[in-house]
């Protein structure tokens, strides 16, 4: 595989919409197309990752292969895209039980997997004792539409205006990228804390914007107007409270963004005004890095020392790894809130609700009443 771009110049007065790692999250990619009206009169960029983390990887696949032949559509080859096309051309046994084994640890992380959804088409269901090799073959010849689209997927989209790729790239000498590697293109990690800046806007995925987070968790695009640079990850399906951003343009000369985004969480309404606590003091517990030092285990909250903060968090956020104990994403932030307002729950404890609220993660500490259920998957 060869780092390959494309290059556009979007008409005139045609919408861009502008998204990332979808993750096999079809329906909710479908309920933000309803959202924002898709239509034939709109280019839609999907900037890599359309696979695993999520149920529907096969189906979201082939809802964006259909979309290819109606629509203006460019989807990008993401790092996950390219990892799963390189497992199911592998004739590597143990590659092939590699994703075996991956797959049926996905299943309990995300109620599903690539492997899973493919399998099924066949009459298969995945166990430890599934005759790998054999299946191989039989995925190849039954989904070759499906690796063709996925082999075909470009690495760089370039237009006058903004670049698209997954992860990031090191500079805008196109010429030299092209034929390279797409690998580090793709897996860029932590492309914010580089010095990199650029002529055009830069638009990623890839790398979850709400890592780069100050205070609290923000799970909204960070716009880098002086670096041009756009990073869009909402992380749907690497965290539960993801979601999944779409930064729509009235043109692709324009920079005039709008967000719309898509939840994948219960909906509650707030029954009490709260007043949000100063946000400079907020701590947030970002997972690359996550280790703290725990004070007080309680049942249900404990209290951790971070960076020489000490804060109160849900005791099943906690957890240990070969550096020590650690503590998934997590925030002493109380976000303000109304009377009324709905609030998407990410998890309701005796503490009070973590919730969601305009994208930021924070906790809701009044009373409330359950207004939806989430939808599975
Ligand atoms: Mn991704």
């Amino acid at each position: 595989m060869k780092t390959t771009i494309v290059r556009a110049v979007f008409p005139r007065r045609k919408r861009v919409l502008i998204t990332s790692d979808l993750h096999g999250h079809a329906d909710d990619f479908q309920k933000l197309l309803d959202k924002v009206h898709f239509s034939a009169d709109d280019i839609l960029v999907i900037v890599g990752d359309l696979l695993e983390k999520g149920p529907q990887s096969l189906k979201l696949m082939r809802m964006v292969m259909r979309l290819k032949e109606q629509y203006t559509v460019y989807a990008l080859m993401g790092n996950v895209d390219l990892w799963r096309l390189e497992f199911l051309e592998s004739e590597d046994p143990q590659k092939q039980r590699d994703m075996l084994d991956y797959s049926l640890r996905a299943m309990e992380w995300w109620g599903g997997s690539l492997l899973h959804e493919m399998a099924a088409e066949l009459g298969e269901s995945l166990s430890p004792d599934t005759d790998i090799t054999a299946l191989f073959p039989r995925i190849r010849r039954h989904f070759a539409p499906e690796m063709d689209f996925l082999r075909a997927m470009p690495t760089i989209l370039d237009t006058p205006h903004y670049l698209f790729v997954h992860g990031g790239i090191p500079h805008e000498r196109l010429s030299e990228l092209e034929g390279t590697d797409p690998y580090p293109l793709l897996k860029f990690d932590d492309f914010y804390h580089t010095d990199l800046s650029f002529s055009k806007y830069v638009v990623v995925g890839h790398w979850p914007a709400v890592l780069y987070s100050k205070t609290y968790p923000d799970f909204r695009p960070i716009i880098d107007a002086k670096r041009r640079i756009i990073f869009l990850d909402g992380a749907c399906g690497v965290k539960r409270e993801g979601q999944i951003n779409l930064l729509m343009l009235p043109d692709g000369q324009s920079e005039d963004f709008t967000l719309v985004t898509q939840e994948h969480l219960p909906v509650i309404e707030a029954l009490e005004d709260q007043a949000p606590s100063p946000e400079d003091q907020a701590v947030y517990i970002r997972w690359s890095d996550r280790w703290v030092t725990v004070l007080e285990r309680g049942d249900e909250m404990s209290t951790v020392r971070y960076h020489g903060k000490t804060l109160s968090v849900p005791t099943q956020f906690l957890g240990q790894d070969d550096q020590g104990d650690y503590c998934r994403d997590a925030t002493d932030y109380l976000l303000p809130v109304r009377r009324g307002e709905r609030l998407y729950l990410i998890l309701a404890l005796q503490h009070g609700c973590f919730v969601k609220k305009d994208s930021i993660a924070g906790w809701y500490r009044g009373r409330y009443n359950m207004i939806t259920e989430v939808d599975e998957p």
